[in-house]
Protein backbone atom coordinates (compact mmCIF):
# COMPACT_ATOMS: atom_id res chain seq x y z
CA UNK A 1 0.00 0.00 0.00
CA UNK A 2 0.90 3.37 -0.45
CA UNK A 3 1.76 5.27 2.21
CA UNK A 4 0.97 9.33 2.29
CA UNK A 5 3.66 11.28 3.10
CA UNK A 6 3.60 12.39 6.43
CA UNK A 7 5.21 15.89 5.95
CA UNK A 8 2.13 16.60 3.73
CA UNK A 9 -0.22 16.89 6.26
CA UNK A 10 0.65 19.84 9.07
CA UNK A 11 -1.29 19.56 12.33
CA UNK A 12 -3.68 22.64 11.34
CA UNK A 13 -3.36 25.49 13.68
CA UNK A 14 -7.23 24.50 14.78
CA UNK A 15 -6.77 21.59 15.92
CA UNK A 16 -7.55 18.85 12.96
CA UNK A 17 -4.95 17.28 11.24
CA UNK A 18 -5.51 18.36 8.17
CA UNK A 19 -4.53 14.16 6.66
CA UNK A 20 -7.80 13.04 9.35
CA UNK A 21 -9.82 15.76 7.03
CA UNK A 22 -9.10 14.64 4.24
CA UNK A 23 -9.73 11.04 4.79
CA UNK A 24 -12.63 11.71 6.66
CA UNK A 25 -14.77 14.29 4.87
CA UNK A 26 -16.65 13.98 2.24
CA UNK A 27 -16.32 17.69 1.45
CA UNK A 28 -14.28 18.98 -1.06
CA UNK A 29 -14.74 22.41 -1.64
CA UNK A 30 -16.33 25.86 -0.25
CA UNK A 31 -17.75 28.20 -1.93
CA UNK A 32 -17.86 31.79 -0.15
CA UNK A 33 -20.37 34.60 -1.13
CA UNK A 34 -17.96 38.08 -0.47
CA UNK A 35 -19.64 41.04 1.16
CA UNK A 36 -20.52 40.28 4.56
CA UNK A 37 -18.29 36.58 4.16
CA UNK A 38 -15.05 37.93 3.11
CA UNK A 39 -15.04 41.65 3.66
CA UNK A 40 -17.83 44.19 4.46
CA UNK A 41 -18.01 46.30 1.08
CA UNK A 42 -21.61 47.28 2.44
CA UNK A 43 -20.87 50.49 3.87
CA UNK A 44 -19.34 51.55 0.81
CA UNK A 45 -22.85 50.22 -1.63
CA UNK A 46 -24.36 52.37 1.33
CA UNK A 47 -22.50 55.25 0.62
CA UNK A 48 -22.99 55.25 -3.10
CA UNK A 49 -26.43 54.32 -3.42
CA UNK A 50 -27.13 57.38 -0.30
CA UNK A 51 -25.07 59.75 -2.43
CA UNK A 52 -27.28 59.00 -5.64
CA UNK A 53 -30.57 59.13 -3.70
CA UNK A 54 -29.57 62.37 -2.32
CA UNK A 55 -29.22 63.51 -5.68
CA UNK A 56 -32.64 62.46 -6.94
CA UNK A 57 -33.66 64.32 -3.55
CA UNK A 58 -34.58 61.64 -0.88
CA UNK A 59 -32.87 59.62 1.83
CA UNK A 60 -32.87 56.22 3.04
CA UNK A 61 -31.81 54.70 6.28
CA UNK A 62 -29.07 52.23 7.03
CA UNK A 63 -31.68 49.69 8.00
CA UNK A 64 -33.31 50.05 4.63
CA UNK A 65 -29.93 49.12 3.44
CA UNK A 66 -29.90 45.86 5.32
CA UNK A 67 -31.92 44.81 2.20
CA UNK A 68 -29.79 45.57 -0.10
CA UNK A 69 -27.33 43.37 1.13
CA UNK A 70 -26.69 40.25 -0.94
CA UNK A 71 -29.44 41.91 -3.71
CA UNK A 72 -28.57 42.60 -7.18
CA UNK A 73 -27.13 46.31 -8.67
CA UNK A 74 -30.65 46.34 -10.97
CA UNK A 75 -33.10 45.17 -8.16
CA UNK A 76 -31.09 47.47 -5.54
CA UNK A 77 -31.83 50.39 -7.54
CA UNK A 78 -35.48 49.45 -7.95
CA UNK A 79 -35.91 49.08 -3.96
CA UNK A 80 -34.44 52.37 -3.50
CA UNK A 81 -36.62 54.53 -6.35
CA UNK A 82 -39.54 52.67 -4.45
CA UNK A 83 -38.36 54.40 -1.38
CA UNK A 84 -38.18 57.49 -2.52
CA UNK A 85 -40.99 57.18 -4.63
CA UNK A 86 -39.69 58.06 -8.01
CA UNK A 87 -40.20 56.83 -11.31
CA UNK A 88 -37.36 56.38 -14.01
CA UNK A 89 -37.24 54.84 -17.41
CA UNK A 90 -34.65 51.74 -17.81
CA UNK A 91 -32.53 54.04 -19.56
CA UNK A 92 -32.26 56.75 -16.98
CA UNK A 93 -32.00 53.50 -14.30
CA UNK A 94 -29.11 52.26 -16.73
CA UNK A 95 -27.65 55.42 -16.11
CA UNK A 96 -28.39 55.98 -12.54
CA UNK A 97 -27.12 52.23 -11.81
CA UNK A 98 -23.45 53.05 -13.86
CA UNK A 99 -22.83 56.57 -11.96
CA UNK A 100 -23.43 54.83 -8.62
CA UNK A 101 -20.91 52.38 -9.66
CA UNK A 102 -18.55 54.76 -10.75
CA UNK A 103 -18.64 55.88 -7.33
CA UNK A 104 -18.30 52.43 -5.50
CA UNK A 105 -15.39 51.71 -7.36
CA UNK A 106 -13.41 54.75 -6.40
CA UNK A 107 -13.95 53.76 -2.96
CA UNK A 108 -13.12 50.30 -3.57
CA UNK A 109 -10.22 50.97 -5.17
CA UNK A 110 -8.46 52.13 -2.36
CA UNK A 111 -9.84 48.81 0.14
CA UNK A 112 -6.49 47.09 1.46
CA UNK A 113 -6.01 43.77 2.97
CA UNK A 114 -7.01 45.28 6.94
CA UNK A 115 -10.64 44.80 5.65
CA UNK A 116 -10.62 41.39 5.57
CA UNK A 117 -12.81 40.34 7.94
CA UNK A 118 -11.69 38.65 11.01
CA UNK A 119 -10.49 35.14 10.34
CA UNK A 120 -11.40 35.15 6.48
CA UNK A 121 -7.54 34.77 5.51
CA UNK A 122 -6.63 32.08 8.35
CA UNK A 123 -9.60 29.89 7.17
CA UNK A 124 -9.10 30.19 3.33
CA UNK A 125 -5.30 29.19 4.29
CA UNK A 126 -6.61 26.60 6.92
CA UNK A 127 -8.84 24.91 3.94
CA UNK A 128 -6.19 24.85 1.20
CA UNK A 129 -3.62 23.75 3.44
CA UNK A 130 -6.62 20.84 3.70
CA UNK A 131 -6.69 20.10 0.09
CA UNK A 132 -10.32 21.63 -0.39
CA UNK A 133 -11.13 23.62 -3.40
CA UNK A 134 -12.28 27.29 -3.06
CA UNK A 135 -14.68 29.27 -5.46
CA UNK A 136 -16.40 32.39 -4.80
CA UNK A 137 -19.84 32.82 -5.46
CA UNK A 138 -20.65 36.51 -5.46
CA UNK A 139 -24.05 38.86 -6.41
CA UNK A 140 -20.77 41.58 -7.31
CA UNK A 141 -19.71 42.55 -10.59
CA UNK A 142 -17.13 43.81 -8.84
CA UNK A 143 -15.22 40.72 -7.07
CA UNK A 144 -12.50 40.74 -9.23
CA UNK A 145 -11.01 43.93 -8.13
CA UNK A 146 -11.81 43.56 -4.35
CA UNK A 147 -10.02 40.49 -4.20
CA UNK A 148 -7.15 41.88 -5.81
CA UNK A 149 -7.17 44.84 -3.73
CA UNK A 150 -7.11 43.22 -0.34
CA UNK A 151 -4.97 40.20 -1.51
CA UNK A 152 -6.90 37.25 -1.54
CA UNK A 153 -7.54 36.36 -4.71
CA UNK A 154 -4.35 33.94 -5.11
CA UNK A 155 -6.82 31.78 -2.35
CA UNK A 156 -9.53 31.51 -4.81
CA UNK A 157 -9.36 28.46 -7.99
CA UNK A 158 -12.67 29.69 -9.36
CA UNK A 159 -14.46 32.96 -9.44
CA UNK A 160 -18.35 33.16 -10.38
CA UNK A 161 -19.69 36.36 -9.71
CA UNK A 162 -22.47 38.81 -11.53
CA UNK A 163 -20.65 38.84 -14.78
CA UNK A 164 -21.63 34.90 -14.95
CA UNK A 165 -24.95 34.59 -14.11
CA UNK A 166 -28.67 35.31 -15.67
CA UNK A 167 -30.60 34.82 -12.18
CA UNK A 168 -30.01 36.05 -8.76
CA UNK A 169 -29.57 34.71 -5.49
CA UNK A 170 -32.43 32.80 -4.03
CA UNK A 171 -31.64 31.14 -7.73
CA UNK A 172 -28.46 28.47 -7.15
CA UNK A 173 -27.28 29.64 -10.35
CA UNK A 174 -23.93 31.18 -8.70
CA UNK A 175 -23.05 28.35 -6.69
CA UNK A 176 -24.08 25.85 -9.18
CA UNK A 177 -21.22 27.55 -11.38
CA UNK A 178 -19.02 27.79 -8.74
CA UNK A 179 -19.35 23.71 -7.79
CA UNK A 180 -19.03 23.19 -11.94
CA UNK A 181 -16.03 25.32 -12.23
CA UNK A 182 -14.46 23.32 -9.46
CA UNK A 183 -15.25 20.04 -10.91
CA UNK A 184 -17.16 18.93 -7.95
CA UNK A 185 -20.87 17.68 -7.28
CA UNK A 186 -23.23 20.44 -5.42
CA UNK A 187 -23.05 17.57 -2.43
CA UNK A 188 -19.64 18.11 -2.10
CA UNK A 189 -19.57 21.85 -1.58
CA UNK A 190 -20.17 24.04 1.90
CA UNK A 191 -21.46 27.82 1.04
CA UNK A 192 -20.81 30.00 3.11
CA UNK A 193 -22.93 32.90 3.19
CA UNK A 194 -24.87 36.20 5.29
CA UNK A 195 -27.59 36.84 3.18
CA UNK A 196 -30.98 34.95 3.62
CA UNK A 197 -31.33 34.69 -0.39
CA UNK A 198 -27.90 33.35 -0.38
CA UNK A 199 -28.48 30.89 2.34
CA UNK A 200 -31.76 29.81 0.33
CA UNK A 201 -29.69 29.71 -3.22
CA UNK A 202 -27.18 27.19 -1.30
CA UNK A 203 -30.14 24.91 -0.09
CA UNK A 204 -31.69 25.17 -3.68
CA UNK A 205 -28.45 24.14 -4.80
CA UNK A 206 -28.46 20.80 -2.73
CA UNK A 207 -25.46 22.34 -0.78
CA UNK A 208 -24.91 22.33 3.02
CA UNK A 209 -24.64 25.75 3.78
CA UNK A 210 -23.14 27.58 7.12
CA UNK A 211 -24.78 30.97 7.52
CA UNK A 212 -22.29 33.84 8.39
CA UNK A 213 -24.50 36.20 11.27
CA UNK A 214 -27.41 35.36 13.59
CA UNK A 215 -29.01 31.73 13.71
CA UNK A 216 -32.15 33.64 14.22
CA UNK A 217 -32.10 35.59 11.28
CA UNK A 218 -30.62 32.42 8.95
CA UNK A 219 -32.51 29.94 9.47
CA UNK A 220 -32.61 27.56 7.23
CA UNK A 221 -29.13 27.34 7.32
CA UNK A 222 -27.45 24.21 8.43
CA UNK A 223 -25.07 25.69 11.22
CA UNK A 224 -24.99 29.69 11.89
CA UNK A 225 -21.81 30.98 12.64
CA UNK A 226 -20.69 34.94 13.71
CA UNK A 227 -17.60 34.92 11.39
CA UNK A 228 -15.22 32.63 9.46
CA UNK A 229 -13.47 33.54 12.66
CA UNK A 230 -15.50 30.74 14.38
CA UNK A 231 -15.14 28.14 11.69
CA UNK A 232 -12.85 25.05 11.97
CA UNK A 233 -12.11 21.99 10.00
CA UNK A 234 -13.70 19.74 13.02
CA UNK A 235 -17.31 22.34 12.00
CA UNK A 236 -16.94 21.35 8.79
CA UNK A 237 -16.36 17.34 8.83
CA UNK A 238 -19.56 17.81 11.62
CA UNK A 239 -21.53 18.74 8.50
CA UNK A 240 -21.48 15.51 6.78
CA UNK A 241 -23.54 13.98 9.02
CA UNK A 242 -26.45 17.10 8.61
CA UNK A 243 -28.92 15.85 7.17
CA UNK A 244 -30.21 17.69 3.63
CA UNK A 245 -33.48 19.67 4.54
P1 LIG B 1 -22.12 45.18 -7.57
P2 LIG B 1 -22.46 39.54 -2.34
C1 LIG B 1 -23.56 41.79 -3.28
O1 LIG B 1 -22.41 41.07 -2.89
C2 LIG B 1 -23.82 42.90 -2.26
O2 LIG B 1 -24.14 42.33 -1.01
C3 LIG B 1 -24.98 43.75 -2.72
O3 LIG B 1 -25.20 44.80 -1.80
C4 LIG B 1 -24.66 44.31 -4.11
O4 LIG B 1 -25.76 45.08 -4.59
C5 LIG B 1 -24.36 43.16 -5.06
O5 LIG B 1 -23.29 42.37 -4.55
C6 LIG B 1 -23.99 43.65 -6.46
O6 LIG B 1 -22.75 44.34 -6.35
O7 LIG B 1 -22.86 46.46 -7.68
O8 LIG B 1 -20.67 45.34 -7.16
O9 LIG B 1 -22.24 44.33 -8.82
O10 LIG B 1 -23.00 39.61 -0.94
O11 LIG B 1 -23.30 38.70 -3.26
O12 LIG B 1 -20.99 39.15 -2.38
MG1 LIG C 1 -23.25 38.70 1.14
Amino acid sequence: MKRLGKQKFKKSSRGLNTMDYRLKSMIKACIFDLDGVIVDTAVYHYQAWKRLANELGFDFTEHQNEQLKGVSRVRSLELILGWGNVTKTPAEQTELATRKNQWYVEMINRMEPSEILPGALEFLQTAKAAGLKTALGSASKNSSIILERVGLLPYFDAIVDGNHVTASKPDPEVFLKGAEALGMNPTECVVFEDAIAGVQAGKAGGMKVVGIGSPAVLTEADIVIPGLHEMTLEKLKELNSVKNR
